[in-house]
């Protein structure tokens, strides 16, 4: 059976990872083509080497990977190197790693930042999915403008 890699952090201060799994479950095959495999790590520079565990010692096909980037300054600079680590990642292993980031930053509102965790971490889960078993999906979408946390920004001419 294929594998589908699900990595999160303990920094998050949402559960993006639950909402990823959630996402995969309800996809086409899950447990009969493909299975699911989460793994959490304490912060987001963490998610790097877990990803490429999981594709290298563990077979996975696909890896989404959540993180949340805090607030202070540090964060953001962290935030460049975790991501160039994912880079590093995918490039080592000829794998897709979907970077899903939410920034502490993006809502004031908790509530609201919440709800980009879901929408964002459930959507990149399905773009998963869909660059592994049906990339016509994507093709479909090509210049549409498709955002990820919140509603699209769509094409720029109707
Ligand atoms: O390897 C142990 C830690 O260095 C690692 O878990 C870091 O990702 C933890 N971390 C920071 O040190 C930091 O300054 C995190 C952040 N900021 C952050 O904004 N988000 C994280 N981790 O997920
Ligand atoms: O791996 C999944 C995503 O992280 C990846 O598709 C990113 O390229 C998506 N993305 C951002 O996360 C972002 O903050 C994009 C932009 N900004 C952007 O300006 N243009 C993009 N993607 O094409
Ligand atoms: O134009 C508004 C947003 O698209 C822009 O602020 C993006 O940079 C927001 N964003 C992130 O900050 C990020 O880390 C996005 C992603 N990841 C992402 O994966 N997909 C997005 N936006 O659509």
């Amino acid at each position: 059976m294929d594998r589908i890699g699900v990595v999160d952090t303990m920094f998050a201060r949402y559960d993006m990872g639950a909402e990823a799994v959630d996402e995969l479950r309800h996809c086409p095959g899950h447990g009969t083509r493909f299975e699911i495999l989460r793994r959490t790590v304490p912060g987001f520079k963490d998610l790097g080497v877990a990803c490429k565990k999981l594709i290298q010692e563990e077979g996975c096909r696909i890896v989404v990977a959540l993180g949340m980037p805090g607030r202070a300054p540090i964060d953001q600079v962290c935030a460049h190197e975790a991501s160039q680590g994912i880079m590093l990642a995918q490039l080592l292993t000829n794998t897709h790693i979907l970077e899903v980031f939410v920034h502490e930053t993006e809502e004031e509102d908790p509530a609201k930042l919440a709800a980009v965790c879901v929408d964002r971490a459930r959507k990149h889960a399905r773009n998963a999915y869909w660059l592994l078993y049906e990339p016509e999906q994507l093709t479909r979408r090509a210049g549409q403008g498709v955002r990820q946390g919140y509603t699209d920004a769509g094409p720029l001419l109707p």
